[in-house]
């Protein structure tokens, strides 16, 4: 069991998506359909228990007294606002509010001279991740990813184990020869559920969460430091796929 595949979520690990730009991209859907909701940075922090933007807008829905109280009317509302919000998050995209976290672009470039295949599983829609991506790595992003395996193409988002598990199948990989790059507890849920090792990436929303199953956890692909269990790098820098090959043979070792 070698390492030949890296699965990427997406939100909080490619990019700090959550706090600068969906939640903000959902307070400018609210303006837009003149409701005085606003999403504090706290308060969206509590919906994230809630995956899928769609789910999460009707679970806070279910919370508010001033919100319709025919449950059809609340699907319609939570749909326009959906739909709307991505609209404005891809705008705040192409304007380039949401750069990629430092050390990500570095190591999937690194991943795909060294042959290793690579897949993106992640909750959000194809038209987020071409956004995002195609801001970030240009026109030819998908050149990198064998597998683009997104929220419109399971039955159930994670924690359900379904993109990991779709991606395996598209790219022709064993779970246990792949690695999974994370930062929530839902991700890390769904990746081990699927069979595949998982290393976490802190992001601003989930930087003190207890992740049950990870591999390694750590302050980003930016640094060496400060990862559990450490990089087996020496020198200071960014994490490496050695790196990552020694966290994910040390996932295949029975404790
Ligand atoms: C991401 C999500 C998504 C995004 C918003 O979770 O839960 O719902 O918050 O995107 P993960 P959509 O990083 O674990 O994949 O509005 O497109 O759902
Ligand atoms: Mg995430």
């Amino acid at each position: 069991m070698s390492l030949r595949a890296l699965l990427w979520d997406v939100d909080g690990t490619l990019a700090e998506t959550e706090r600068d730009g969906h939640r903000l991209a959902f307070n400018d859907a609210f303006e837009a359909l003149g409701l005085p909701w606003r999403w504090s940075e706290a308060r969206y922090g509590e919906l994230l228990a809630v995956t899928g933007g769609r789910e999460r807008l009707l679970a806070d829905l279910a919370t508010r007294p001033d919100a319709p109280a025919e449950a059809a009317e609340r699907e319609a509302l939570a749909r326009e606002l959906h739909r709307r919000k991505n609209l404005a998050y891809a705008a705040r995209v192409d304007r380039g509010d949401l750069g990629l976290r430092e050390g990500v672009a570095a190591l999937i470039d690194e991943a795909a001279r060294s042959g290793l295949r690579q897949g993106i599983a992640t909750t959000t829609s194809r038209d987020n991740v071409q956004a995002l991506l195609g801001r970030a790595l240009g026109p030819g992003w998908l050149r990198h990813f064998g597998a683009v395996v997104c929220g419109e193409d399971v039955v159930a988002k994670k924690p359900d184990p379904a993109v990991y598990t779709q991606a395996l199948a598209r790219l022709g990989v064993a779970a246990a020869d792949a690695l999974a790059l994370e930062d929530s507890p839902a991700g890390v849920a769904a990746a081990r559920a699927a069979g595949v090792a998982v290393i976490v990436t802190r992001s601003v929303y989930f930087a003190d969460h207890a992740v049950p199953g990870a591999t390694a956890i750590g302050p980003g692909l930016h640094s060496r430091e400060g990862w559990r269990p450490a990089a087996v790098g020496h020198s200071p820098g960014r994490v490496t796929l050695d790196d990552l090959a020694a966290w994910h043979a040390a996932a295949q070792t029975p404790r």
